[in-house]
């Protein structure tokens, strides 16, 4: 395993991607939008949620479904609940951050969740990708970005134990033993966890995503390119859209932001999809892997 950690330098949205470069340490930051390109020919702007996803029989537009029964939990600076788009979806909210709620004071938290499951945008149509699934709003990071590994463990298991068939976690932290033996913990639960690449363009793993039962996801532009702020390497499982995304910012406001955040969340959306669809083949009890398979199969960069 490298030695090498990964850190993200701010998650304020106006800061460039220069300021993302990697350092040593031990406290990291979510992974963040990426100002220098949301601020770059916005008018060719794509939006890619209404990409199809299929389940594995081919039969049946997995997003006819919506995601419907399926529960997400987003590990983050906490969700805008009252956000219209957003209206009735959080089902349960906890805080592990050292803030005083689990309300976004941030506008990170909030963006994620609204690309996972998101009702209608300003212009009427739907910004989430699985629009019906429902949240938990599990906040790990602070008010100013800062989240810790204890706090990151705590929500995994936290989520694990209240439900989440998938676990969204668009940030990266410094790995442990004791981060390795939560997501085993949720992996066992039967969760799919999802999480981002991060915005340094690096090869280096970062962690969570950098574990092989995390699907570490990087981002693709307006071309379906890997995103020249992306990470990648062997390491990452999924590239998906990430660019220039739409989605909900906390006080009723919309915005497009780009990183493997959004990436994450996108992957996310989808595996919410496929839950109600995709059959545990192997008879182990649990349906995760057999999500990853396909997940991996329709959006994998090996
Ligand atoms: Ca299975």
């Amino acid at each position: 395993m490298s030695g090498i950690r990964t850190c993200y330098r701010s998650v304020i949205a106006a800061v460039l991607v220069t300021a993302c470069l990697p350092f040593q340490g031990a406290v990291t930051l979510p992974t963040n939008s990426v100002c220098s390109i949301a601020g770059q020919n916005a008018a060719a702007a794509v939006d890619h949620h209404h990409d199809p996803v299929r389940d594995p029989t081919g039969a049946v537009g997995a997003d006819a479904n919506g995601g419907a029964g399926v529960v997400v939990a987003v590990l983050d600076t906490g969700i805008d609940a009252t956000h219209p788009a957003l209206a009735g979806k959080v089902v349960a909210s906890i805080n592990f951050s050292d803030s005083g709620d689990a309300l976004d004071h941030k506008g990170h938290g909030t963006h994620v969740a609204g690309i996972i499951a998101g009702g209608a945008g300003p212009d009427g149509t739907t910004v989430g990708i699985a629009a019906d699934c429902r949240l938990l709003n599990v906040k790990v990071a602070s008010d100013d970005g800062m989240v810790t590994t204890e706090s990151l463990v705590k929500g995994i298991r936290w989520a694990a134990d209240h439900g989440a068939d998938v676990i969204n976690i668009s940030l990266t932290v410094t790995g442990s033993e004791a981060l390795a033996a939560a997501v085993d913990y949720a992996w066992q639960k039967g969760a799919v966890i999802v999480a981002s690449a991060g915005n340094s363009y690096v090869p280096f793993v970062s962690y969570p995503a950098g574990y092989p039962d995390v699907i570490a996801v990087a981002a693709t532009d307006d071309h379906g390119q890997l995103a020249w702020w992306s990470n990648t390497g062997p390491w990452v499982d999924l590239a998906v859209p990430g660019s220039r995304i739409l989605s909900a910012v906390p006080g009723s406001g919309w915005e497009r932001k780009s990183g493997t955040s959004m990436a994450a969340a996108y992957a996310s959306g989808e595996a919410a999809l496929m839950v109600p669809f995709v059959p545990d083949l192997d008879g182990d009890g649990r349906n995760n892997t057999e999500i990853v398979e396909a997940l991996e199969e329709q959006r994998g960069v090996h």
